[in-house]
């Protein structure tokens, strides 16, 4: 019988024996496992660093300067991502963490598609195991619950007051023509900003909880990012330092790639699905 014997499948084989012996997986997400549904990533030949400048989109003193643009790059980003839909990746992982009890996701996206995928994954599951659809009952909640991320640099649907910090669920489409016509806070009417982790801001409580699980996993699965972008690369070294392996899933090599254990050269929709497929021998 003919056998598939490229570098590649051998290397998925290593990374999903690696992971069956494992206990505690955290899976460290970036811009390139979205680039599958057709987003647009920030360091790629055609990335957003690429067009503009950090320093005019993603930093505080961009948005005291002029909130109009900044929210207007926001705006075209969340009409992108409203646009498209979670791809095999996004549901391989989701699908991964509701079948074990001790997966974390940890994403760097603010585009809320691991959310999406999360809810997908749970309908599909308890479909399968119920024959029913799942619909908004508590044990789908639940179940679903587990599959959701934490999130590094926030999320673009959700705005944040940035006179009284009061956070909004927001997903309207964005009047950016003038300063007065941008969301207002409901309580105190100060700017509503994105939601997001800016250069030279504190991504806060998560990262505290994803360096806590970091720690005590096994394995680190690093999808798609440049792990350039501090503190949030480190994820993935704390789990190394502490004695588990790293398998990085990227097309292009990175700074992590001298500590991982495995290197998956591919897009994250073509490998994740196959690394993380359950398997006879696969948790
Ligand atoms: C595929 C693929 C496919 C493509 N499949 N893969 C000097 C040295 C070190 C650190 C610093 C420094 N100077 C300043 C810093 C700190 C700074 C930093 O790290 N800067 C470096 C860039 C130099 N960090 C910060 O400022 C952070 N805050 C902080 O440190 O606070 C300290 C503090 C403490 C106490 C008080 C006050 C402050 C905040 C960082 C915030 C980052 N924000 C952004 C934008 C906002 C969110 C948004 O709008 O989206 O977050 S920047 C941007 O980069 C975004 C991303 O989340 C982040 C990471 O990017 P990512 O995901 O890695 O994407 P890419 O494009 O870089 O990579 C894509 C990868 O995918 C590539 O490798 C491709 O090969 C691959 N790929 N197709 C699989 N199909
Ligand atoms: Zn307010």
């Amino acid at each position: 019988m003919a056998t598939d014997a490229s570098p590649l499948t051998a290397a998925i084989a290593t990374g999903r024996e690696i992971l069956r012996a494992s206990r505690g997986i955290v899976i460290l997400t970036g811009a390139g496992l979205s680039a599958d549904s057709g987003l647009t990533t920030f360091r790629d030949p055609k990335g957003h660093w690429k067009r503009h400048r950090p320093e005019d989109l993603a930093t505080p003193e961009a948005f005291r300067r002029d909130p109009c643009l900044v929210w207007e790059w926001y705006g075209v980003r969340r009409r992108a991502a409203a646009d498209t839909a979670p791809n095999a990746a996004h549901l391989a992982i989701a699908a991964f963490a509701l079948r074990r009890d001790d997966v974390v996701i940890v994403t760097q996206n603010v585009d809320g598609l691991h959310t999406v995928a999360a809810r997908q994954a749970a309908d599909e599951r308890s479909r399968d195991t119920s024959g029913e659809p799942a619909g908004e009952v508590a044990g789908e909640l639940a179940c679903r619950t587990k599959a959701l991320p934490i999130e590094l640099h926030g999320c673009f649907y959700r705005a944040r007051c940035s006179a009284c910090g009061r956070c909004y669920e927001h997903r309207d489409r964005i009047d950016t023509s003038s300063q007065q016509a941008l969301p207002h806070c409901a309580k105190c009417s100060g700017l509503l900003r994105p939601d997001v982790v800016w250069f030279g801001e504190p991504l806060g409580e998560p990262i505290d909880r994803a360096f806590g699980y970091a720690a005590q996993s096994d394995v680190c699965v690093v999808v798609g990012t440049s792990a350039v972008v501090q503190p949030a690369a480190s994820v993935a070294v704390v789990t190394r330092r502490a004695g588990g392996a790293i398998i990085e899933v990227n097309p292009e090599e990175t700074p992590l790639t001298p500590m991982s254990t495995v290197s998956l050269r591919g897009t994250a929709a073509e490998v994740v699905p196959r690394l993380l497929a359950p398997g006879r021998r696969h948790g």
